[in-house]
């Protein structure tokens, strides 16, 4: 895990010269840009896939029996870490918030130049619906991108992505991109968090199985904010 974790970080090196050279190439374009930096970041995406191939991660090795089986045993339960952004341990609190060193939150990877930052719940008004923190999906400043592998995911499963959202100001989006396609934009609702749910195949796209979670819209220092994510395999009826 601690090779993983090194090697996200060189590659998230890698990816702000990109980002960096987009940014500029693109100032004063405006709303246009959000769509081609939606593109850089399904470009990112698959770029990830074929790294996680090459190294064997991603579908996490084993034969479909071994990945059934451990699919199985999570049963309904849901997959992904830190979703409710309670995890504070190491990060450094800036008075508005919490934001980390490294730019990376627990459980987390960053696929954008910009660190996400965590807010508390009430921040602008806005009460978040777990715990005492949330997730600000734009930092300072510019859009943040977050994402993770869901484990033990078995191509042709139903997994059921669940967050809750809210955007302060009303012009924020959010992207959710599972094995490098848009599978969702959502436009959270202004002023209180709103219930969002999103149903993802499990091998889809890419066969990545990662879920990224994107900020767009205007960057201005006020993102989107988002809370208790959770992803989880839908029960279906036993069809054997
Ligand atoms: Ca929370
Ligand atoms: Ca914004």
């Amino acid at each position: 895990m601690s090779q993983l974790y090194t090697f996200w970080v060189d590659e998230s090196g890698a990816v702000t010269v990109d980002w960096v050279v987009l940014t500029g190439a693109m100032a004063g374009v405006g709303l246009t840009a959000a769509a081609v930096m939606n593109t850089a970041v399904v470009d990112l995406a698959s770029d990830f896939a074929d790294i996680y191939a090459a190294q064997g991660i991603g579908l996490g090795g084993g034969s479909d029996d071994d990945l059934q089986a451990r699919s199985d045993a999570w049963g309904s339960a849901n997959r992904v870490t830190n979703g409710s952004f309670e995890t504070i341990e190491g990060l450094i609190n800036a008075g508005w918030g919490l934001y980390s060193a490294d730019g990376r939150i627990d459980g987390w990877d960053t696929l954008s130049e910009n660190g996400p930052e965590l807010i508390a719940s009430g921040y602008n008004g806005i009460i978040g619906t777990d715990g005492d923190w949330m997730l600000d999906l734009e930092g300072s400043a510019g859009n943040v991108t977050i994402g993770q592998t869901i484990p033990d995911a078995v191509d042709g499963e139903v997994y059921r992505l669940t967050l809750d959202a809210a955007d302060a100001v009303g012009t924020n989006e959010i992207q959710v991109i599972w094995g490098g396609n848009v599978v969702q934009t959502i436009r959270p609702s202004v002023g209180v968090m709103s219930n969002y749910t999103i149903d993802m195949v499990g091998g889809a796209g890419d066969g990545s199985n990662t879920v990224l979670i994107s900020g767009l819209g205007i960057e201005d220092n006020e993102g989107a904010y988002i809370d208790n994510v959770s992803v989880a395999r839908v029960e279906t009826p036993d069809a054997d």
